[in-house]
């Protein structure tokens, strides 16, 4: 695991699609900026995704954020899991379910982390369209830990219905 004081920037996937998502991610996304030992640094545009998993659930709103923060990993998880809380998740049996709030952490640094509770890079990052159309948004030259850059995944990667929302990220 990485050094707790040392400065690190970090990439949060942000996804809702239960109890008006557009305000999750808004409420999300103001919880991000009081983040303790931590600044929000950039955060994408809201983007409307198809349900990755079961069909029978709504539409999604994702984003991604970067913060720069001295949290250690799970400590970071910690708080973001409080923030999903707060905001009503629920988490249920069903994988890839409906959601009020889901927060993965994407990127650490260049870190690789293989733990109990946590696996950074996030498993999901290379094949979801709704994570990397928003991450190349605000972080376009970006190289993966493993040395592929992110518009290689790109390119490899259709949109499948991802569109750009109008609403905007302030509350
Ligand atoms: N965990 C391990 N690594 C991480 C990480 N990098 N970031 C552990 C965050 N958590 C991580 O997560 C389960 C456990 O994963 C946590 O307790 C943590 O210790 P969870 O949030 O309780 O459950 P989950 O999110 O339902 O599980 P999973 O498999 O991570 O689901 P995903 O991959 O998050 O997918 N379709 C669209 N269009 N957009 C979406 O955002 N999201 C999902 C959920 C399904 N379909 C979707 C979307
Ligand atoms: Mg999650």
């Amino acid at each position: 695991m990485p050094e707790q004081l040392s400065q690190h920037e970090v990439y949060l996937g942000l996804g809702a699609n239960l109890a008006n998502p557009v305000a999750q991610l808004q409420h999300a996304i103001a919880a991000l900026r009081r983040l303790p030992q931590s600044k929000l640094l950039a955060v994408s545009a809201l983007y409307g995704s198809k349900p990755m998993g079961p069909q029978d659930q709504p539409d999604y709103v994702n984003a991604v954020a970067k913060v720069s923060t001295t949290l250690a990993p799970l400590a970071l998880l910690d708080a973001l899991q409080q923030i999903e809380q707060q905001q009503g998740r629920q988490r249920k049996a069903e994988r890839w379910g409906p959601r009020s709030l889901d927060l993965d952490i994407l990127l650490y640094g260049h870190h690789t982390i293989v733990s109990e509770r946590l696996t950074v890079p996030h498993y999901g990052l290379t094949q979801r369209e709704f994570v990397l159309y928003p991450l190349a948004e605000i972080a376009p030259q970006l190289v993966l830990p493993c040395g592929t850059p992110l518009q290689t995944l790109l390119s490899r990667i259709p949109l499948n219905g991802l569109e750009k929302l109008s609403a905007t990220v302030c509350e």
